[in-house]
Formats: structure tokens, sequence, C-alpha cells
């Protein structure tokens, strides 16, 4: 009897591979530590000493920021769950390093670090996370869902992907206004998955927008691992698919990560187009604080913090090269301590929102009123 399914198998095995020419680079990929020696971060930078002791400074805001949140959480202050970027820091930050002043982001809930880089002060953030009236959005909405237009800074909604065309929108829109700017979309590996996430970055691509996408491979989306999101070993793969470049880089690495995105910030600025960025990184907390992340290899999370933490890593980078000495990175993290110390009280004594005012600023009040049940104005 003939045996149909083998043969099918094997001519499947026999497909010519794809004609498009893959444009992914990997100068900037994780490389494996030589000699047994811990990971560092790349030497090849143009960055000065002191933007490197910004850097730092960004990192550690980020972790300490997010340190005090699960604080809040624990106390019960904060409205809503808290999402960790623990591990992931350095992607963020570097990225958005790499970014003028007048360039725009579009973050997701673990890009905490892009928002500080774009001056959004950690006050905001812990009143925001607390749904307080001084929160930028005065309660209505809750983490980084708030945005900063003069910063540059458009609050993500829920929904993954979305704002891909939305962020593609408004450089079209830009362009109209002959507006020079760069503009860095985040995305996880299981937003990728989206159809929001094609048709976005295809015309973007289609349009030559100077769009860069940061697709951020931490190995999880919930408790979905990577291998079952997606067939392609690399999301930088997807590119093809749109003919566009793509880079892969050490996530964990803050220098390659402002590296890279410079490059492609400056490719995008002269024309170019929207190029996609892989970030290798691993995300060490679960989706929010409730996940107990039982669903992970025993030993795989103490692996990554012990070996592969973006933080230590930069550290002994700094120390190795002499770019800073240990007191320098102490008093570093004392000030980012006051900062947070200060910001904390701050947004701890704003009262919470008054209820009748949740229903202001949704709609345009200017054409609509809120549309209050009868007797709630007068109680
Ligand atoms: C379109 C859509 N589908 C599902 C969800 C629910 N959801 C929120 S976060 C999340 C996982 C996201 O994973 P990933 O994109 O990898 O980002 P990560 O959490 O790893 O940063 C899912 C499925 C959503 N918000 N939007
Ligand atoms: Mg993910």
């Amino acid at each position: 009897m003939d045996q149909p399914e083998k043969t099918d198998n094997r001519r499947r095995r026999r497909l010519p591979r794809p004609h498009f020419q893959m444009r992914v680079s990997t100068k900037f990929a994780p490389r494996k530590a030589q000699n047994g020696q811990p990971l560092s971060c790349s030497t090849e930078t143009g960055l000065k000493p002191e933007q490197h002791l910004e850097l730092y400074r960004y990192l550690k805001l980020t972790r300490l920021v997010e340190e005090r949140l699960v604080n809040l959480y624990r106390q019960t202050k904060v409205v809503g769950g808290v999402f960790r970027s623990l591990g992931q820091e350095a992607t963020a930050v570097g990225t958005a390093y790499a970014l003028q002043p007048h360039d725009f982001i579009t973050p997701l809930i673990r890009d905490l670090g892009a928002v500080l880089v774009k001056g959004i002060k950690p006050r905001d953030i812990f009143a925001q996370y607390m749904a307080k009236a001084w929160g930028p959005s005065g309660g209505k909405d809750l983490n980084i869902h708030f945005g900063d237009m003069e910063k540059g800074f458009i609050g993500p909604i829920s929904h993954l992907g979305d704002m891909i065309p939305v962020m593609t929108g408004i450089l079209l829109g830009a362009r109209f206004k002959n507006q020079k700017l760069v503009a860095v979309a985040y995305i996880g590996d299981g937003g990728m998955s989206t159809g929001a996430f094609h048709e976005g970055l295809n015309f973007a691509a289609v349009q030559r927008l100077p769009l860069i996408v940061i697709a951020e491979y931490n190995h999880f989306a919930y408790s979905t691992p990577t291998s079952l999101q997606t067939a392609v070993r690399d999301l930088a793969e997807k590119a093809a698919g749109y003919g566009i470049p793509a880079h892969v880089v050490d996530g964990n690495d803050v220098v390659a990560c402002y590296e890279v995105t410079k490059h492609a910030a400056e490719y995008a600025r002269r024309g170019g187009g929207a190029v996609l960025i892989e970030a290798k990184t691993y995300r060490r907390k679960g989706h929010a604080e409730h996940d107990d992340q039982r669903y992970v290899a025993a030993g795989e999370i103490e692996w990554w913090e012990t070996h592969n933490d973006p933080i230590d890593r930069f550290e002994r980078y700094l120390l190795e090269c002499e770019v800073a000495k240990k007191e320098q990175l102490e008093e570093i993290v004392a000030g980012v301590l006051r900062e947070i110390d200060e910001d904390c009280a701050w947004a701890e004594s704003s009262p919470m929102p008054e209820g009748r005012q949740a229903a202001y600023g949704v709609f345009d009040n200017d054409v609509v009123p809120p549309a209050f049940r009868p007797g709630v104005l007068e109680a």
C-alpha cells in the first residue's frame, strides 16, 4: 500500500528556500561569554563618559521605581496590577536613549525605562499606578496608560499590536507637516502575532515611514513560551515579509541597544524607511505581580539573574573600562533613591479623584457634556 503521508513529508523537506533576500544584521546579537568570564557590554560605542553615567542612572531608576511600586502594591495602594521589566531594563533604556528629544515613542507595560528616558518623572508613575487625582490621567487610567505629546510619549492602549498602526499614522501626519521625526514602537513576541501589527508595519514599510519597531523577545507572552507563539526562530526574520531591514540585538546589553537604535534612527531619518530591531532578553518576573510563574522550568530564572542581569553587566563594564568608579555609581544610586522617596511621598499625599470628575475628558466636553444619571450631580 502507498504511504502518501511519508512522501508528502519528504517533498516538503525538499522545498527550496524562499527567494527573498534576508537583511537581518546580527552585528549586535548576544555573544557567549568567553573563557567562562562573566558578561559585560559592547565596547564599540560613541557614548561619552557622562552619557554612560546617565544610562546607568536610568537603568537604576527603572528598577528601583518598579521595586517601590511592588511595595505599594503589597500595601494595597496600587489600583490594578504591577508589571515588571526586571531583567529587560536595558532594552527600553538603551533604545529610547538613542532618540532625539522631539522623536516619539509608544512603549508597552514593560518599557517603563523608555518612559523615564523620555522625561516622565517617577512622581507621575507613582500617582498614576495609585490612580490619584494628581496623576497624569487624573485617576482615569492606570500604569503607563497615559501620554505626553510635548515629550513625544504616546501612551499605549491595552490592545496588543494596535500602537503600530497608530504610530504609523502619526509618522504619516508628521510627513505631511514636513516634520523630520523618527518614532519607536515597542512590541512583545506575543503582540507580534496580531493582525494590527502586520497591517501597521506593512503600511509603514510601503510608505517608507521612519518607524523603528523594537520587538522584545523575552521568552513569554503571559505563560506562552515564544516557541509556541511563532514558527520563526528569530522575530527579526519577519522583517523579510515587509521588505525592511532587521537587526538582532542583545537586549541585556544597554550599549548595544543604544548603538543599534542610533544606527536605525539615522537610516530612518535619512529616508530609508522602517526598521525592525529584535532585542533578545528575558522576563524574570511573571506577567504581573499576581503570576507565580509555575510554568517556568526550574532554575531558569535564577540562571538569568546570576549570568545575564543587564544592570550587573553594565556595572561590570563601567568599572572594567574605567568609565566610572564604584563611589560614583553609589552616589548615583543614592540620588535615585532620594528622588523616589520624595516623589512617592508626593504621590501618596495626592487625593483620590472625585468620582464625578471621572466622566469629564473622555469625550470632548465642549461638544457633549458627560451623561450623568439623574440625581448624580445633586448628590
Ligand atoms: C489583542 C490582544 N490580545 C490579547 C491581549 C491580552 N494580553 C495582554 S498582555 C498579553 C501577553 C503579551 O505578551 P508579549 O506581547 O510577549 O509582551 P510581554 O508581556 O512579554 O512584554 C496578552 C495576551 C491583549 N491585551 N490584546
Ligand atoms: Mg513577551
